[in-house]
């Protein structure tokens, strides 16, 4: 008798160790004396994440948070229980300084790379538990921004601690039933008694992390004009010394596509303590720099899940066998996953390229054009990793056939968690609009134009330069229309917003890729990276007609 057949899973290893992006990406940034110190803690939470994590995520596919109201007898309670995974996840996150080692700054602006590293790790394992912690370092970058002491040493410890009694997680309460995207239409009222305090009362119709022990929120002071202006900035304490929510309800967690192990809740403030964190108007402005970091958060986690359905897909076509032979050796499978794995790869570089932007801009090392560059390319990298990030998951759950369609396999809340990044903390629209923002009077990309023609200086392999070309010649583009179209009689500026920011989105990735590919070829005679990037200038990177 024949042995039924018997499909074997895909399987994970060590996420550090068999990530050749990631790695050869850190042994060009990253100083070797610097790397060595770092790599255990990449090691460690590789291992983690390809095995106990992964295996508990899989277990935990079928829990989701859970909000109590009420108690037995009648008492308001708004309880929310986390699920198992989430519960270790917060913990792993805090003891291995997912968000604090950006914070404690060893190794300077590079500690910013060092904690993306781990997080692009940690995220594809945990469901998005990245959201709280990118919230968390938002806040916590926020209130040193706004220089207020007494906030800065009452919080800022807690966001950023190792100890998990210690740890506190905050939340970013800034959409309301007016609308995610247009912020100052917000309704919710700061009421000011005479003694001073705040007291805040309106709806938020989409908080993140209502678990968290405090959150940064907007609302608007009474007699403030409307618009983003009118509304100030506000640090609240969820709870009181008794764990009681002071002064919220949660009306009902969200019913979303994916990210199910957030606990996303629609909140009423009924009269919540809140402290300014910096004047009573420009409340828009001044949480910039939380939407900031979480838009990075975002770019990370949009590449790490890209590398976790890739890591899942190359395994199974090794063990997959059709028509005789494995997945592996088949040249049109291979050929789709090569272009899944360019896409993938550009994107990293570029989701990385902001990190280090970021880690600079925080250790106060940039110039006045660096600081451009790096406003520019938040929200341009924000939204260009996310488009990629669906669309190599939904060809990751392809490349598993059927299986790739059926829950059980815990692949399609790759789909599903991926279908969030180019919705929240900024839609594709809003973004692209935000890159005309950023470019703002100069009406120019000419600074990142020299960025790139600096860059292919140090060029020589004559394929690499052959793509330099292309990338220039996009970039030039770009640079013709966005001057065409702002001509006052065109007028055709916000119509073409989309096509141009991914036009310099992707443009973008290709030049760091050609970067990359040059270093790869001439420090670990690899010629992988170039592959990616031929492939990837093959793929849509002029987007303007
Ligand atoms: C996986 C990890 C991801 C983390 C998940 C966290 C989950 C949380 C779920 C959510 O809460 S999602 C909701 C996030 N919401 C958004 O991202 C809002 C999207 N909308 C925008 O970004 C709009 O562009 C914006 C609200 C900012 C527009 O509002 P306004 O009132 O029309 O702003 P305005 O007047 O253009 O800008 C006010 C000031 O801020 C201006 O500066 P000035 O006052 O000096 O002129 C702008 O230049 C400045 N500004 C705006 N965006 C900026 C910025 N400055 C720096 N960086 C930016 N990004």
């Amino acid at each position: 008798m024949t042995t039924p057949f018997q499909q074997a899973p895909p399987a994970l290893d060590n996420q550090y160790e068999s990530d050749r992006m990631l790695r050869s990406y850190l042994a060009r940034v990253l100083p070797a004396e610097i790397l060595k110190e770092i790599e255990p803690s990449l090691v460690e939470m590789g291992r983690l994440a390809g095995g106990e994590l992964y295996q508990l995520q899989l277990a935990d596919r079928l829990n989701e948070p859970r909000l109590t109201q009420w108690d037995a007898w009648g008492n308001r309670i708004d309880k929310i229980e986390l699920t198992p995974l989430w519960q270790v996840a917060e913990r792993i996150a805090v003891e291995h300084g997912v968000a604090a080692t950006a914070y404690e700054r060893k190794h300077g602006s590079l500690s910013r790379v060092h904690q993306c590293a781990l997080a692009y790790l940690f995220t594809p394992s945990t469901d998005i538990y990245s959201c709280p912690l990118a919230m968390t370092d938002g806040a916590a970058r926020t209130l040193l921004a706004s220089g207020n002491q007494k906030l800065i040493e009452r919080a800022v410890p807690h966001l950023t601690s190792r100890e998990p009694s210690e740890f506190w997680t905050a939340g970013q309460w800034m959409t309301e039933l007016t609308g995610g995207s247009d912020v100052g239409l917000s309704e919710t009222i700061a009421r000011q008694s005479d003694a001073g305090e705040f007291r805040l009362y309106g709806r938020k119709w989409f908080t993140s992390a209502v678990t968290s022990q405090v959150a940064l929120t907007l609302a608007r002071p009474e007699g403030n004009p409307p618009g983003g202006r009118g509304l100030a900035l506000f640090y609240i304490e969820t709870r009181d010394e008794q764990g009681r929510l002071r002064d919220i309800e949660v009306n009902r967690l969200k019913d979303k596509l994916g990210t199910r192990k957030v606990p996303t809740a629609e909140l009423t403030l009924i009269g919540t303590p809140a402290q300014l964190v910096m004047g009573t108007a420009d409340g828009v402005r001044n949480i910039t720099p939380l939407l900031n970091i979480t838009r990075l958060w975002n770019g990370i986690s949009a590449v790490a899940l890209m590398r976790r359905g890739l890591a899942l897909a190359s395994d199974y076509a090794r063990k997959r066998v059709a028509f005789g032979s494995t997945l592996a050796d088949k040249a049109l499978h291979m050929d789709t996953l090569m272009g899944l794995q360019a896409e993938a790869e550009a994107a990293f570089h570029f989701a990385f390229y902001v990190a280090e932007l970021t880690g600079r801009s925080e250790a106060g090392e940039m110039e006045e054009h660096d600081a451009w560059l790096l406003r520019l390319l938040t929200p341009v990298m924000k939204l260009t990793t996310a488009k990629q990030a669906v669309t190599v998951a939904s060809e990751v759950l392809e490349s598993f056939g059927g299986a790739g369609y059926v829950e059980d396999t815990g692949l399609p809340v790759l789909l599903r968690d991926s279908q969030v990044l180019p919705i929240w903390e900024g839609t594709t629209n809003v973004l692209a609009l935000d890159t005309l923002r950023a470019i703002g009077a100069s009406e120019s990309i000419a600074p990142l134009i020299s960025v790139a023609t600096q860059i292919f200086e140090s060029l020589h392999d004559p394929h690499l330069m052959d793509l330099a070309r292309s990338a220039l010649a996009s970039l030039n583009h770009a640079e013709a229309w966005l001057r065409e179209a702002l001509r006052p009689e065109r007028s055709t500026v916000e119509a073409g917003a989309r096509r141009f920011a991914l036009t310099l989105g992707r443009t973008i990735e290709l030049v760091l890729l050609i970067r990359h590919a040059q270093w790869s070829q001439d420090h670990e005679q690899d010629d992988r990276a170039t592959a990616a990037a031929r492939r990837f200038s093959q793929s849509g990177i002029d987007l303007i007609y």
